[in-house]
């Protein structure tokens, strides 16, 4: 049994988010075999008596209600932000200067710009970051991925991705405030181009390389709100829905879409990539199976097969119960944050790191681009991932 060093956290934010770091915080180490001790030390939001609650419910030391306050507090280690996108940039590059390692939920930035700012930063200090991109844990996207690292799949010729939504189809939804501030664009940067689409984008990265030049169209269909700070009828400003036409530089076609107007689909998170040997499917609803097509096999029997991820051999699956019992979609916070922490024992940078989290924003930034010009865009090359 390794010693166990202590790694004193902070986390920023107790909404959604806040829970879903909270608990891989505590599970962790009870799965996974770490050289780290987290130590759940501070929270912190604006609400006192909330915030309160939530250190008791979660076994939090403290409860903060200003992040400045924490944020180079000498007992404290790593800087977890998990509140609204306007605050991600201004605590990460804080919390760096402060010499603090920093996680980021998703998108990293409200820009690639704010982005890019976040990464000087953390590099500048040579602070361990990484961003919430959780889809890339569950055990049948990872199954995927050293299949397509293996080259089993061949040449790659299309990927697809698309995250259906239906939360905000009803008019009388407020825009900003708790949980809403997601259809303020001020507070959000985008609607579901950061939200969902930036999701499917940071998968595609990781699995199939750069995307060199999107063409994309955005729809707002409901253009008026009430907002929640003021009252007022103000007009919306967020993407409701977001698609793009690509190429990778691989030379695949990319086809994307995310919306929260698909009546029915709650967070349908759907991918596929066909290669010149196999294709393979996955879909967040049914997050323990892997599709999978191999036209090598013998062609009397060749066809689809639903592959359930959940056995010994499966990434991750050895860690939990027993073959054939499933895990979810809080695993994959589980997955992130015990691979994070194994990498900062054996000094490694654990992916998605804030410079991959940019290498997504300089795609939406494109997207998002290219529905204003109508003109094709290349997302800033430099700054996408190798
Ligand atoms: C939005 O509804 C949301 O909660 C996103 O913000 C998350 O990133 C996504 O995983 C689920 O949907």
């Amino acid at each position: 049994m390794m010693a166990k060093r202590p790694l004193n956290i902070a986390l920023i934010g107790y909404g959604f988010m806040g829970k879903t770091h909270s608990n891989a915080f505590l599970q962790a180490p009870r799965f996974f075999d770490l050289p780290y001790r987290p130590v759940l030390k501070t929270v912190v939001a604006r609400n006192a008596e909330r915030v309160r609650a939530f250190a008791d419910t979660w076994g939090y030391e403290s409860a903060e209600t200003d992040w400045r306050t924490v944020v180079d507090r000498p007992d404290i280690d790593l800087i977890d932000i998990a509140s609204p996108n306007d605050t991600h940039a201004d605590i990460a590059i804080a919390a760096a200067r402060a010499g603090k390692m920093v996680l980021c939920e998703k998108p990293l930035g409200r820009t690639a710009a704010e982005a890019q700012a976040m990464v000087s930063a953390v590099e500048a200090a040579g602070v361990a970051n990484m961003v919430w991109y959780n889809y890339r844990r569950v055990p049948a996207v990872m199954l995927l991925k050293s299949l397509i690292e293996e080259g089993t799949l061949g040449r790659i010729f299309h990927y697809r991705a698309q995250f259906l939504q239906d939360w905000t189809i009803a008019r009388d939804l407020p825009q900003g405030g708790e949980g809403l501030w997601r259809l303020d664009a001020s507070v959000a940067g985008s609607g579901v181009t950061g939200d969902l689409l930036a999701h499917c984008i940071d998968t595609a990265l990781w699995l199939n390389g750069s995307i060199a030049e999107v063409t994309a169209m955005t729809e707002t269909f409901i253009t008026e709100r009430t907002h929640a700070l003021t009252g007022q009828m103000t007009p919306v400003a967020i993407d409701d829905a977001s698609a793009f036409l690509g190429r990778f530089q691989n030379g695949s076609l990319a086809l994307f879409e995310a919306t929260r107007y698909a009546r029915g689909h709650k967070a349908l998170y759907t991918l596929e990539i066909n290669g010149e040997h196999a294709s393979a499917r996955w879909d967040l609803h049914d997050l323990h199976r892997l599709e999978w097509f191999d036209h090598r096999d013998e062609g009397r029997l060749r066809g689809w097969r639903s592959i359930h991820v959940t056995d010994r051999d499966h990434p991750y699956m050895n860690h939990w119960w027993v073959p054939g019992l499933q895990i979810g979609y809080e695993h994959t916070f589980i997955h992130q944050f015990a691979d994070f922490l194994t990498g900062l024992g054996a000094g490694t940078p654990i992916p998605p790191t804030f410079r991959d989290g940019l290498a997504t924003d300089c795609v939406t930034d494109a997207v998002l681009k290219s529905a204003k010009t109508r003109q094709w865009e290349a997302p800033a090359a430099h700054l996408n991932v190798a």
